[in-house]
């Protein structure tokens, strides 16, 4: 079942912990002709796949949920060792993939198409939904199980076969989400071979993924300049991407917010998962009336923080993924300074090993310059001010990217403008919570360089199918549509 994970050998793979750098595994990679030959089993799979009603799907689904369920607190221990993020986070990671099955089971019963008015006498005009074929997912070290999840869990019940290509910095966690996603097939019983295949590699498995036109349908979360080359890629074959990209992710405190719970809120998104979430809070646009309060309690509240091993309970802030983070961390703080920003924390803190553990950063800016424009994967939190409330809405679009964003604020007229077709440009708009946590039952997603896409839940399901019109004629004649003539 699947591909078998290769043993070290040839070209290898060495993967070290975030949380003091030492060696967790060797693996070899598996080459271009293994992920060709992947393509092909797929798309057998997919033939079988798709001749299995929805509903049957989703049993599969249901069944690697209750395991999940059984596997939650080993799982995100790997998730946790791998990736670093803290215990608690990894085990919400688990959870959304737990949460994202359960949707796609009820999903699997609720595939729909439409009937149409038609304006022919004795015809149907219906839209019906098909599987695309071999769904393709391409995913980052942040969120090592849960953004595959989304995409395949529900790419399976609308009858497709996948194929996924993890972040080299965490194929551990892959490999265990795909072992236990083939004892889920084994329990089920009725599903195709290599329905699922998982393909542990570097850059030139994502291409190869991009280029295929057996890869009808392709979904890449990562980096900007990624997400890119994999649409240009993609495009060029004329295939279907969704594309889940950077976020520059601005909270707005507004003269009547709670602070307290601003504080809370501004605190996790910003400091939560290292500043390594895609929907990590990056700015703070500050009514000026309250700016000095909020950064003296934020300043109290990241020094507050317990910065250590994302295995002890006790810790908020775990390591960055790797020093490559630091030193772009470290240039970005530098290049704030640069540009007129007082930079407080930013330094790296001492931990047994070799870990790169940093203090939560917070910069004061008087403008949003170029580096504040650009997002940078560690936690660096940006405060800049405002004065007219139109202002703080053109500093929150005024950025490349358009994924999360906030507002803290007791008053509706500016809850419901921050919301509107005027307000916020972002995927995700959210009033008095943070920019960060989204829950798997709406779409996840934003615009601009974030890419377009969207997955999770909603009707994200229509990204994973191809839509086709039928119409019927049940009438003895045969009228042409805008009353067109043609007798013959
Ligand atoms: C990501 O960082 O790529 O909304 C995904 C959140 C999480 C998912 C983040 N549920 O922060």
């Amino acid at each position: 079942m699947g591909i078998a994970f290769p043993v070290a050998a040839g070209e290898t793979i060495v993967t070290a912990s975030p949380i003091d750098g030492d060696e967790l595994a060797r693996l070899s990679r598996h080459s271009l002709a293994d992920g060709r030959a992947a393509i092909a089993r797929a798309q057998t799979a997919f033939r079988a796949w798709r001749e299995v009603p929805a509903p049957q799907r989703g049993q599969l689904v249901r069944i690697y949920g209750d395991l999940l369920r059984t596997h939650k607190e080993p799982l995100a221990r790997i998730v946790s060792m791998e990736c670093g993020k803290i215990l608690t986070e990894a085990r919400g990671e688990v959870q959304e993939v737990i949460d994202i099955c359960e949707f796609a089971t009820g999903l699997s019963r609720q595939l729909h198409g439409l009937v149409i008015a038609t304006e022919r006498p004795g015809h149907k005009l219906l839209e019906s939904w098909h599987p695309m074929g071999v769904f393709g997912q391409i995913t980052a070290f942040n969120f090592p199980a849960a953004v595959w999840a989304w995409g395949t869990m529900v790419a399976l019940v609308c009858g497709n076969a996948a194929i996924w290509k993890p972040s080299e910095k965490t194929p551990l966690t892959a490999m265990a989400c795909t072992l236990l996603f083939e004892k889920a097939v084994a329990q089920f019983g009725a599903a195709p071979d290599n329905l699922v295949q998982t393909l542990i590699g570097g850059a030139e498995l994502g291409v190869l993924l991009a280029e295929n036109p057996g890869v009808p349908v392709l979904s890449a979360t990562g980096s900007t300049r990624m997400g890119r080359d994999v649409a240009v890629r993609v495009a060029g074959r004329f295939g279907r991407a969704i594309l889940e990209l950077g976020g520059n992710n601005a909270a707005i405190v507004a003269p009547s917010a709670d602070l307290d719970l601003a504080l809370r809120g501004i605190v996790f998104a910003a400091a939560g998962t290292a500043g390594q979430r895609c929907t990590s809070l990056r700015r703070l646009i500050v009514h000026e009336s309250l700016k000095d309060t909020l950064v003296t309690q934020l300043k109290s509240a990241f020094g507050s923080l317990t910065i250590g091993s994302p295995l002890d309970e006790a810790s908020h802030v775990g390591p960055l993924i790797d020093q490559l983070a630091f030193t772009a961390m470290q240039a970005a703080l530098g290049a704030a300074r640069a540009q007129g920003g007082t930079v407080w924390g930013g330094e790296r803190v001492e931990a047994p090993g070799e870990g790169f553990y940093v203090r939560p950063a917070l910069v004061e800016m008087p403008a949003q310059s170029d580096i504040v424009r650009e997002e940078t994967f560690a936690p660096i939190l940006y405060v800049l001010s405002y004065r007219e409330f139109e202002e703080a809405i053109a500093l929150q679009n005024g950025v490349p990217q358009g994924l999360s964003s906030a507002i803290f604020t007791r008053d509706v007229r500016e809850a419901e403008l921050f919301q509107s077709a005027c307000g916020s440009d972002c995927g995700i708009a959210n009033v008095n919570i943070g920019t960060s946590g989204a829950e798997i039952g709406g779409a996840f997603g934003g615009e601009k360089a974030t890419g377009g896409g969207r997955a999770a839940g909603s009707d994200t399901w229509k990204n994973y199918m191809r839509r086709a019109t039928n119409t019927i004629n049940y009438s003895n004649d045969l009228p042409l549509a805008q009353g067109v003539k043609f007798d013959i």
